[in-house]
């Protein structure tokens, strides 16, 4: 049993450190010509994970984010004022590190937030900009303040894409029935579980692991050895150092987890987007990774039931930046393909799928033109039970809409077919399941917020009856839920 500890990984780092502190530091240095108008969408999301990984508060996370926009827009800019480099504008020869250093995102934002966290203790009234300040010790202290509303919307478009969970399995006890997964991800890394009864989840706070999925790192659930009884996955991401890019399985035995053990030691890394499917159709489930940069590579790596194969490229051009990435058996020939939400404006929500040969995914086809629009939640599942997975949409806002299309095996069918009209509003986090073994997945909405609620909508095939609550206190805020 392999057990990884928060210690463990900041000496690795330290270690990391002082090896490459004897690295020189560049002769000459470039003022930026021009800075990018835009963020990139990769450093938020890696400024984000870094954030989570040292359990930051919501203020402190903000002034990271305000931060970040003012020196950088943020971007891994490597040029600046004098000796500053990277997203965080650091200087080499102020005690931040090597320009190598500062240039690795995650190195950069760990050295911001972790100077950030001491500011916030030693002066618990500072607003985000003035705990931003007192890291930056900026000639112009209150530029950090002015942009908290920028820096709020990059925020959540971090968690959006760190949360991107589009679909997922989570027969923990290998009834039948979709169970409720929760990872708190924080300093204790428990991971709860509260199976289905076919009519409510039962049990509260049964853990199920004691230490698994460290914030920062993706947290996910697919049946990995193909025992009927779905697992649990964490992808730590990073960019350098030990334990980058590692992936950690963790069996079930139908009534917990077994200890985390490494099946991989290099996927995903960095601002990659993971995901779970059995792509090649032999029973167990298999991992994903989407570049999601302007690239836009797909990689698999096979699981043969107790580790994952090399990463191999099976798309060369998938889901890029700023589109949703999702897995599944959408033409229903037992191989799980890939899908993308565009998610632009109603002119340009498309849908588009890759389907699964077993070795790669097929070009991009477009099987919707009008779907899951802007900051829409799109999910993906079999909901009239025919074996073909379809979509489903979140509107998550006042009007609280959902909307499947059903899947021909050649394409998505059905616009604007509302299947319930009061499901999820703005701050809850859906998504769907099997919850009641009929063969039909259904919706379920963790409320989050200050009433922690989990509520169910059954698929009838055709629509989803209205919510019944199922749990009364699961899936906290900060918390993953599957
Ligand atoms: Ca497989
Ligand atoms: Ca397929
Ligand atoms: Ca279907
Ligand atoms: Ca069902």
């Amino acid at each position: 049993m392999i057990r990884r500890t928060l210690t463990g990984l900041i000496l690795s780092t330290l270690a990391a450190t002082a090896t490459a502190i004897a690295v020189q530091a560049p002769v000459a240095h470039a003022a930026c010509t021009s800075i990018p108008a835009n963020h990139d969408p990769a450093v938020i999301v890696m400024v984000y994970r870094t954030a989570r990984s040292l359990n930051v508060n919501d203020k402190v996370m903000l002034s990271g984010f305000e931060a970040g926009w003012v020196e950088s827009r943020m971007n891994n800019l490597p040029c600046g004022d004098k000796s500053s480099l990277g997203v965080f504008q650091q200087r080499w020869d102020y005690g931040w590190g090597t320009p190598e250093q500062i240039m690795d995102v995650v190195y950069a934002s760990t050295q911001y937030y972790s100077r950030a966290i001491v500011c916030d203790r030693n002066n618990p009234g500072y607003r985000p900009g003035q705990i931003a300040q007192c890291v930056q010790r900026s000639g112009f202290p209150d530029r950090y303040d002015q942009v908290e509303s920028k820096a709020r919307t990059l925020w959540a478009e971090a968690r959006r894409v760190a949360e991107t969970a589009a679909s997922a399995s989570t027969d923990v006890t290998g009834d039948g029935r979709d169970d409720v997964l929760t990872f708190t991800q924080n300093t204790l890394a428990d991971v709860y579980v509260a199976p289905s009864t076919g009519s409510a989840f039962a049990g509260t706070s049964v853990k199920w692991n004691d230490f698994f999925a460290l914030g920062g790192e993706t947290a996910r659930s697919g049946d990995f050895n193909g025992d009927g009884r779905d697992d649990i996955v964490a992808f730590t991401h990073g960019t350098t150092g030990t334990a980058a890019g590692d992936v950690y399985v963790a069996l079930s035995t139908g009534t917990g987890f077994t200890g985390g053990a490494k099946w991989h030691d290099w996927f995903a890394p960095g601002a990659e987007v993971p995901a779970v499917g059995d792509v090649n159709g032999d029973g167990r489930d298999d991992i994903i990774t989407f570049t999601h940069n302007p690239a836009g590579d797909v990689y698999v790596a096979l699981s043969n039931g107790s580790s994952f194969g090399a990463g191999v490229k099976w798309h060369e051009f998938f889901s890029p930046a700023n589109e949703y990435p999702a897995v599944g058996d959408v033409n229903g020939d037992g191989k799980d393909d890939i899908i993308t939400f565009t998610q632009g404006p109603a002119s340009a929500a498309d849908v588009i799928v890759g389907l699964s040969n077993g070795s790669s995914f097929g070009p991009g086809l477009k099987w919707h033109d009008l779907f899951a629009v802007g900051a829409e939640l799109p999910r993906v599942g079999d909901v009239n039970g025919d074996g073909k997975d379809d979509i489903v949409t979140f509107t998550c806002n006042a009007d609280a809409d959902v909307y499947a299309a059903l899947s021909t095996g050649t394409g998505f069918a059905g616009t604007t077919v509302k299947w319930n009209d009061f499901f999820c509003t703005a701050g809850e986090f859906p998504i769907l399941g099997d919850v009641n073994g009929d063969g039909k997945d259904d919706i379920i909405v963790f409320t989050k917020g200050a009433t922690n609620d989990v509520y169910v909508g059954l698929s009838t095939g055709t629509g989803f009856l209205g919510g019944a609550k199922w749990h009364d206190f699961f899936g906290l805020n900060g918390e993953t839920t599957l």
